[in-house]
């Protein structure tokens, strides 16, 4: 594994199995993770812009919708939702040659779009590509770039962009592909201060402003972008944030009931989840979100070297080190009862073996 703090970029040789599929390729679809993200739809929009000036017929088409602080984005490329009964979305597959995932390395991220993939590539020409960083991918893709060491995918894809640009001899950076890839780059390293946010990411940023990229407007649309109905459930959450352990554990239970009394919608969740490690001895932050559907949706945060991707493995999900979550098919009194006990007694090991002498902190 490449040291984080040096950063790196990779060498045109291992993009060259993705670039022969996308010079290959004449329609490309693009998609990302479900409940999408700023890197996922930064990294694709970016994508698709470079890819239409190369001639190419692209089109993006994600398992859910755009939540509103990103709808900047498309306003630099269209990004569609993808349907299941829509015969235009499907036809969309089927016209496609080349399947690019991005900010995904697990096949079923890719959530209703999947049934579709499968099919139209048992039917032939299909190709599938998957750029990402997240931990322990999966081989379901024909070329596959999965690179931990990167703090976003938006990083590999404006590597990529970058190698593109070499190789045919075209400027592929617009300001719109630039103010895409610093979104992408900012949401992922939490405004670029997660472990990952390398001297190397931070000189990536300043390019992607001198390529055109506007931080002032898409801070300002990504973060400051509450609703009233949000703010309400916001000060609502903040009296309900149980800090448990010690302080080592930070836990807050958003019901369908807080949702409705306010107003406020599922996205509103996500702005909430930072304040859950705003007390300085939080180690490990749960969000756990009843959705309209019954499933509960559990959010962790985790301060230093405590893997909560481990944790959230156990119920079916994933993510990063500091970052992880998973949805549980269980009510969401079950789901709290469960996670409750688990997560203090993982909080406890994970604690006990950082604070023990076997412990190399250098890691
Ligand atoms: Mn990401």
């Amino acid at each position: 594994m490449i040291i984080p703090e040096h950063g790196r970029t990779l060498t045109s040789e291992e993009w060259q199995p993705v670039i022969d599929e996308l010079l290959k390729a004449s329609h490309i679809l693009l998609t990302t993770h479900e409940n999408s993200d700023g890197d996922g739809l930064g990294s694709e929009v970016a994508l698709a812009l470079a890819l239409r000036s190369l001639g190419k017929e692209v089109s993006i088409f994600n398992p859910s919708d755009v939540p509103p602080n990103y709808h900047f984005l498309k306003e630099f490329y269209d990004i569609n939702v993808f349907r299941d009964r829509d015969e235009e979305s499907i036809q969309d597959i089927f016209l496609a040659d080349l399947f690019v995932v991005l900010d995904a390395n697990l096949h079923d991220r890719t959530g209703r779009l999947w049934p579709h993939v499968e099919f139209a590539r048992e039917l032939g020409k299909l190709r599938i590509a998957c750029i990402d960083h997240h931990l322990e991918p999966e081989d379901f893709a024909d070329v596959m770039v999965c690179e931990t060491y990167a703090s976003s995918t938006g990083e590999l894809v404006c590597d990529l962009i970058s190698t593109l640009s070499e190789k045919t001899g075209k400027e592929l950076f617009t300001p719109d592909s630039a103010s895409a890839l610093y979104a992408a780059i900012m949401t992922d390293t939490g405004s670029f201060r997660f472990p990952k946010s390398t001297p190397y990411v931070y000189r990536l940023a300043g390019s992607l402003v001198e390529k055109g990229a506007n931080p002032e407007m898409v801070y300002d649309r990504i973060y400051n972008s509450l609703s009233p109905e949000g703010l309400k459930l916001l000060g609502l959450s903040l009296s309900s944030i149980r800090i448990i352990d010690n302080g080592l554990i930070s836990w807050l239970f958003i019901s369908r009931e807080m949702l409705e009394q306010t107003g406020s919608k599922l996205f509103d969740t996500d702005l909430i989840i930072r304040y859950l490690l705003s007390v300085p001895t939080v180690r490990v932050a749960v969000l756990l979100v009843e959705m309209q559907d019954g499933r509960a949706k559990v959010s962790f945060r985790s301060r230093g070297r405590i893997f909560v991707n481990q944790f959230a493995k156990q119920y079916g999900g994933g993510g990063h080190m500091n970052a992880a979550g998973c949805l549980l098919q269980m009510s969401s009194e079950k789901a709290q009862k469960v996670v409750y006990d688990d997560v203090r007694k993982f909080a406890r090991e994970q604690v006990d073996a950082l604070d023990s002498p076997l412990f190399d902190r250098r890691m």
